[in-house]
């Protein structure tokens, strides 16, 4: 019988804690929240960020991860990518759209980068996905940047527009959660 696996999430996000939870639990690990204050600092990698998070928080007997994800426009060379939590709650939504105003390349990518650590292990995962900014505010599903980020596969929807599953299927954390499932996976 294989024993059962667990893992601590350090988050204040509980819609990124609810998606990671149903992308890790359909591979057999259950994903639990760690109550802890995180140390963010600000780089430009999010690996870096992710991976710096966790170095700082104590280090317990427990396995433990951060995520930390961002989007990235193409059109702008890749703002807001590590500031997007500080923009979307400054300019939000509508000041993004305002930027992207006479920007003719809408192109742009999520990106989620997932580092893990337990004893004196610890890698890393990054997930992404491609697609385009809306020129509207679409969808009242998901959270954050979600009503304006058309994924390139989702059949012209916004991540908005589409359920939970449907968001799972495609994007960048599911992506980034799944390279950490097969991971563990593939050890004892
Ligand atoms: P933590 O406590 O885990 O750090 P956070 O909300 O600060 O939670 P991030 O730094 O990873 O999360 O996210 C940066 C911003 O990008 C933040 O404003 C999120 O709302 C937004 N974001 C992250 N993932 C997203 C997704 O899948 N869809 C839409 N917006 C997302």
């Amino acid at each position: 019988m294989s024993k059962e696996r667990i893992l601590w999430m350090a988050t204040r996000n509980k819609n990124k804690y609810s998606e990671a939870k149903n992308i890790l639990s359909s591979m057999g690990v259950t994903l639990k929240i760690l109550e802890v204050n995180r140390v963010e600092v600000q780089a430009d990698d999010l690996k870096e960020i992710a991976s710096y998070s966790l170095r700082n928080l104590e280090s317990e007997s427990r396995p433990i991860i951060v995520e930390d994800a961002g989007l990235f426009i193409d059109g702008l060379n890749g703002f807001p990518g590590p500031y997007s939590s500080y923009v979307l709650r400054t300019i939000g939504l509508e000041g993004v759209l305002k930027l992207m105003k006479n920007v003719e390349n809408r192109e742009a990518k999520f990106k989620s980068a997932v580092a893990y650590k337990f004893r004196d292990q610890s890698t890393c995962f990054l997930g992404v996905v491609e697609g385009e900014i809306s020129t509207e505010i679409r969808g009242s599903q998901g959270f954050g940047y979600d009503p304006i980020f058309i994924p390139g596969e989702g059949g012209g929807r916004t991540f908005g527009e589409m359920s939970p599953e449907e968001k799972n299927a495609l994007s960048h954390r599911a992506r980034a959660f799944r390279k950490l499932g097969e991971w563990l996976l593939t050890r004892n």
